[in-house]
């Protein structure tokens, strides 16, 4: 059966309910996404069907049906139960993407848990920042990296629960638990009674200042989700989709766990580097239909050239779709050629927990464009100086959403302050509930577009200072932090500089403490000083010296100038810029 319509089709009478029809849901049901994941796609016939296609390193493989997900996340919510996580406490999620990554989050949520999945290649201080912030009372990790909680953990009061899963049990210390997945299978669990409002999901994104903060989600969002992958994913009962997003990433999460198991609909995982010839064998092997990835790995696969696509049988490909990063025209024309498929482009963030602006099978589709607002959401782009839509097609401004669509964050966790800061006209004392809930107001996304005579959007570029590496964001601030931890640097400001596969990378710009010189070792000693503290994507790529940073008149560190210049853009003369 055909799912395809036409744009306009689609906004006609608009209703979110359509997520219901979508799902067959009946009003009454639980609205847990853990359950709705697993048990309620049993319970609708599909118990055998095959969930997860999983592959590791060499040649590590694994298959679970929906029947296996809802057992053995059963198990790991009633291991959380029998540890004493309570209803609405965090519940950590730090490991690679390995099968008990999955179990887990549907475990912890089955319990009343805020899932709170976290990048494993985070370093200490990375982790420790996120872990704080959310003051998670569990984790759950693997052998390899459960040495950096170890690290951090005297500093951390409200973690009382550490559990380990694969490796070797009597490699444990005192008080973690070994968890071995298939020892926890469970029957029967009785799932928290959550609501559309009971927390779901802690994701962690990178701002400008400050440290990451916490983006709070709700079991509701689902609606969206659910709503999103079978319009713009169109993922049918028999597809075989893959999101190549880690869980640690919201994409990985709204389309790497929730969408298409809502759904029931079978997806895989790779678990191991990238490699053009492995991401190929593996589509070609598991006959992967549908494909949502990120501009990064198409360029990266771009740079390897046609010949190894040739080589392998591709055709049960039908729709890709990419977001996280601007989806250069080059790489559509070039999917087109190998693929005999466009990447579609969908623009979507952490905070908004289900894509925004998309182009869909049914709409006509753009090259280099976003494509059109969801129907149901309502965007604008926003003057940059009045704060009001703009009228005139082609002017650049603030992509930004009314607030109110159900996969919307719902607070930044302990930082009420900066979540009113998003939504341009909120009176001070407004609470995040009176924000989300004024139609009035304009939530604003920080980043740059332009509409077209058409309606379609255009993306210029982020309005702040956040760097995207890869289609990750990683704030300036977090690293110019770590940075000054170093004994060598004495300041430091940290931009983004083109790079031509990760469209941005690190570039740091430091003074440094009297008495060091800067040499190849120092460099190094700097580098992997990040690496470790916070991760390989918040690593510079570049360290430039400088005798003394630019800076405002009042002592704030020109980070705008200094990008300007890295992007051979017009810096202005120096003397005139002010603080703003
Ligand atoms: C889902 C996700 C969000 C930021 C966003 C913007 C950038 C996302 C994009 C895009 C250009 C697209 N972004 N999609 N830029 N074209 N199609 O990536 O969430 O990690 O929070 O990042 O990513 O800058 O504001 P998140």
């Amino acid at each position: 059966m055909s799912n395809i319509k036409s744009y306009e089709e689609r906004l006609q009478g608009f209703d979110w309910d359509y997520a219901k029809e979508v799902l067959d849901w009946q009003d009454g049901e639980l609205l847990n996404i853990g359950h709705m994941c697993s048990d309620r796609i049993c319970a609708k016939g599909h118990a055998d069907k095959t969930a997860l296609i999983w592959e590791g390193f060499g040649d590590a493989t694994a298959q679970y049906t929906f029947n296996d997900l809802r057992v053995l996340s059963n198990g790991f919510a009633k291991l959380l139960q029998d540890q004493g996580v309570e209803p609405g406490d965090r519940v950590c999620l730090f490991m690679d993407k390995v099968p008990a990554l999955y179990v887990s989050f549907l475990g912890a949520l089955k319990m009343g848990g805020v899932a709170q999945p976290l990048f494993s290649a985070f370093g200490d201080d990375s982790l420790e920042v996120r872990l704080a912030s959310a003051e998670t009372k569990a984790i759950l990790t693997t052998q390899k990296h459960v040495k950096k909680v170890r690290k951090i953990l005297d500093k951390l009061p409200a973690l009382k629960t550490i559990i380990v899963v694969e490796g070797n049990p009597a490699k444990l210390k005192d008080g973690e638990l070994f968890y071995d997945m298939n020892e926890h299978r469970v029957e029967d669990f009785e799932c928290f009674q959550s609501g559309p409002e009971s927390q779901s999901v802690l994701h962690y994104t990178s701002g400008t200042t400050g440290q990451p903060k916490g983006a709070q989600h709700v079991h509701s969002s689902v609606w969206g989700q659910a709503l999103t992958t079978s319009w713009v994913l169109d993922l049918h009962d028999d597809d075989i989709y893959w999101c190549t997003a880690d869980p640690g990433w919201v994409t990985g999460t709204s389309y790497g766990i929730i969408g298409p198991w809502v759904l029931g609909v079978t997806q895989c995982v790779l678990d191991s580097g990238f490699t053009a010839a492995r991401w190929y064998k593996f589509m070609q092997d598991n006959k992967v239909t549908v494909w949502y990835s990120a501009p990064t790995a198409i360029r990266s696969l771009m740079r390897d050239g046609d010949d190894l696509v040739k080589k392998h049988d591709l055709s049960a490909l039908r729709h890709l779709c990419s977001v996280g990063e601007p989806l250069n025209a080059e790489a559509v024309v070039w999917s087109e050629q190998v693929f005999g498929k466009a990447f579609l482009d969908t623009f979507w963030q952490t905070e908004t927990g289900a894509m925004m602006i998309t182009n869909y099978p049914g709409m006509k589709i753009k090259p280099g464009s976003m494509g059109k607002p969801f129907p149901g959401i309502t965007a604008a782009v926003l003057d940059l100086k009045t704060n009001e839509p703009v009228d005139e097609p082609g002017t650049v401004g603030l992509i930004a959403f009314r607030p109110g669509w159900p996969s919307m964050f719902r607070e930044y966790r302990n930082q009420h302050d900066v979540y009113r800061s998003k939504f341009v006209g909120a009176a001070d004392d407004a609470t995040p509930e009176q924000c989300r809930l004024d139609p009035d107001l304009w939530y604003v996304s920080g980043d740059r577009a332009s509409i077209d005579a058409d309606g379609y959007y255009w993306f210029v570029g982020r309005d702040d200072d956040v760097i995207n590496t890869g289609g990750h964001l990683v704030g300036p601030f977090e690293i110019e932090s770590a940075l000054i931890e170093h004994e060598a640097i004495a300041e430091a400001a940290v931009v983004g500089k083109p790079d031509e596969v990760n469209m941005e990378v690190v570039k740091a710009f430091i003074t440094l403490h009297k008495g060091f010189e800067f040499d190849d070792m120092l460099e190094l000693s700097v580098m992997n000083f990040i690496r470790k503290s916070l991760s390989p994507l918040a690593m510079p790529q570049e360290i430039e010296v400088m005798e003394k940073l630019p800076k405002t008149r009042s002592g704030k560190i020109l980070r705008r100038y200094l990008r300007s210049i890295e992007w051979g853009e017009d810096a202005g003369d120096l003397s005139t810029l002010e603080d703003d």
